[in-house]
């Protein structure tokens, strides 16, 4: 009878997995020509000197942070990861949209397994249609995402150009920590700890892997951006720290925001931005200042109490006009970036933020709202009982429910066809039209 039940399972999920996506693909080919791409990425431990310290951390191809993905909209990636790392991770490619293809968007344990070390794992990575601008992708087992990280760009499809006009230049600007010890471990502490106080620090901040001339030892390396006198530059912003909130600002040049998190927004003149942990941002620049040095710099915004110590350290690259000039000692400070505790400038810039929505780009959100939800997404200390022991675990929460381990593989379930047993009746129906 079950096995029966089974069959007639298999048989509606092929035509529902192989038939109808099928259909579907076929139109969508129609509508859009993009290109594929081919990348490999080779996952292994490096040795890297910062704050005058040595360490060795898992990277992609021995840089920090990894390879950019570079394409058009419209296009198609896959990509062979080889782990010759000792260490299981998965790679997550965040803000792609991955359509009806969550089984390649990395969350370990929940859509995959990890890819073990010696064996590889081709990621096949769908990006929304209207996806243009700039995303990235980082590792997302543990918390090997603080080395393992890099930008996607995703250019204009072919024949069609930016809303504003074309830049004359761009420029990565991939903002990441620096720990200067090994974090899986100060990780497993703090949580085994469970104490505020233990919460390990970023030791610096990075831009383009180099925390620049304030720090120990930073100054010989620091990143720098050379540019021509009245041009206009692209500059694709990523926030890749662990998890802070970050201001950034450039000396005596104004920031006009142009895009976040791979979609267009309406120009935005500032003069510094406040960036999110996982967030992207676009921003033009014209260089029409004194031939000189500028530095740009990040730092943390931070909501913490004025007692609670922190990473103060600013992370700085140069702007670098090319010409005939004698050089600063040292370049000008961006007066304009906010301090730690600026809430009004923290908190005030995102509200300033407003999609393109032009019939080029357009945002189809539904206009008719029917149901008003209120979603409460908190961190609190979870108190239960297991085996008769009270526990309190730090954890999080939605609506004061809270993720727990599934005691039978919600992965396997799904590839063996168990899911009419191992979830519930309305979610296995979801997943049978999935
Ligand atoms: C990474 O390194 C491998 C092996 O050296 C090379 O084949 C591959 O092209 C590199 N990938 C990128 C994105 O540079
Ligand atoms: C990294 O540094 C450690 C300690 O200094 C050293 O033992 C190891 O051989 C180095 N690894 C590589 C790949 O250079
Ligand atoms: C990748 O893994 C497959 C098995 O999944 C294996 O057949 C193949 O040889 C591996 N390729 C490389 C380059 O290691
Ligand atoms: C956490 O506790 C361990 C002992 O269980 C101790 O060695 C370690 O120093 C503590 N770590 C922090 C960050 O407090
Ligand atoms: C930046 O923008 C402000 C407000 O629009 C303006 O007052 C200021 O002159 C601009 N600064 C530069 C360097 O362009
Ligand atoms: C520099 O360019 C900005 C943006 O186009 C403009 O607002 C500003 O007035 C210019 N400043 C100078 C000194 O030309
Ligand atoms: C911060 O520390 C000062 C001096 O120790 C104390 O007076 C103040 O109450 C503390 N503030 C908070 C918010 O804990
Ligand atoms: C940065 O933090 C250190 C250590 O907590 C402190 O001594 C220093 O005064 C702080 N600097 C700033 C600019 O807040
Ligand atoms: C909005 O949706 C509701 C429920 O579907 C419908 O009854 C109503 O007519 C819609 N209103 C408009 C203005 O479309
Ligand atoms: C959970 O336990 C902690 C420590 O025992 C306590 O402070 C907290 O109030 C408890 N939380 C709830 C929701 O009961
Ligand atoms: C949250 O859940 C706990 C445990 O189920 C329950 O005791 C508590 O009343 C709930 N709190 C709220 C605000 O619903
Ligand atoms: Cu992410």
């Amino acid at each position: 009878m079950k096995s029966k039940e089974m069959m007639g399972l298999k048989k509606m999920r092929f035509l529902l997995e192989v038939l109808v996506p099928a259909l579907l693909t076929g139109m969508l080919a129609s509508m859009a020509e993009g290109r594929t791409h081919y990348y490999d990425f080779v996952l292994k431990e490096t040795n890297f000197t910062r704050l005058c310290k040595s360490k060795s951390m898992m990277t992609v191809n021995d840089s920090f942070p990894g390879p950019v993905i570079r394409i058009h909209r419209g296009d198609l990636v896959y990509v062979n990861v080889h782990n010759q790392d000792d260490f299981g991770v998965t790679i997550h490619w965040h803000g792609v949209k991955q359509t009806r293809n969550p089984w390649s968007d990395g969350p370990d344990h929940i859509t995959q397994c990890r890819i073990q070390p010696g064996t590889n794992f081709t990621y096949k990575v769908i990006f929304g249609e209207d996806q243009e601008g700039t995303l990235w992708w980082h590792a997302h087992s543990d918390w090997t995402r603080a080395s393992v990280h890099g930008a996607i760009v995703i250019l204009p499809a072919e024949g069609t150009t930016y809303p504003f006009p074309k830049p004359d230049g761009e420029h990565l600007v991939v903002i990441g920590s620096w720990f200067s010890g090994d974090l899986n471990k100060e990780f497993e502490e703090f949580f085994s700890n469970q104490t505020f106080e233990s919460l390990l620090d970023d030791n610096a901040f990075t831009i383009n892997g180099e925390p620049g001339d304030l720090v120990p030892c930073g100054r010989e390396t620091t990143d720098r951006y050379l540019v021509d006198y009245g041009k206009t530059y692209l500059l694709r912003i990523v926030n890749a720290v662990v998890n802070v909130e970050l201001f950034f600002a450039i000396s005596e040049h104004n920031l006009t925001i142009v895009g976040t998190d791979g979609t267009y927004t309406k120009p935005k003149v500032i003069s510094y931005i406040m960036i999110a942990p996982g967030q992207t941002m676009d921003v033009l620049i014209t260089t029409n200042q004194s031939l000189g040095h500028y530095y740009m710099g990040a730092r943390r915004f931070t909501t913490f109490s004025e007692n609670v110590s922190f990473d103060n350290m600013t992370a700085t690259a140069i702007l670098q006009y090319r010409g005939n000039y004698t050089p600063p000692v040292v370049p000008s400070f961006p007066t304009n970036l906010p301090t730690f505790h600026d809430s009004e400038s923290g908190l005030g810039f995102l509200p300033l933020l407003r999609s393109l929505a032009t019939p080029e780009h357009p945002v189809n959100v539904p206009l008719n709202i029917t149901t008003r939800m209120f979603i409460t997404a908190s961190i609190n200390l979870i108190n239960y009982t297991h085996e008769g022991t009270e526990i309190s675990h730090l954890g999080g929460s939605l609506n004061n429910i809270t993720f727990m381990d599934p005691s039978s593989s919600v992965l396997l379930a799904y590839y063996r066809y168990w899911y009419p047993f191992v979830y519930s009746l309305i979610f296995s129906i979801f997943i049978l039209f999935l």
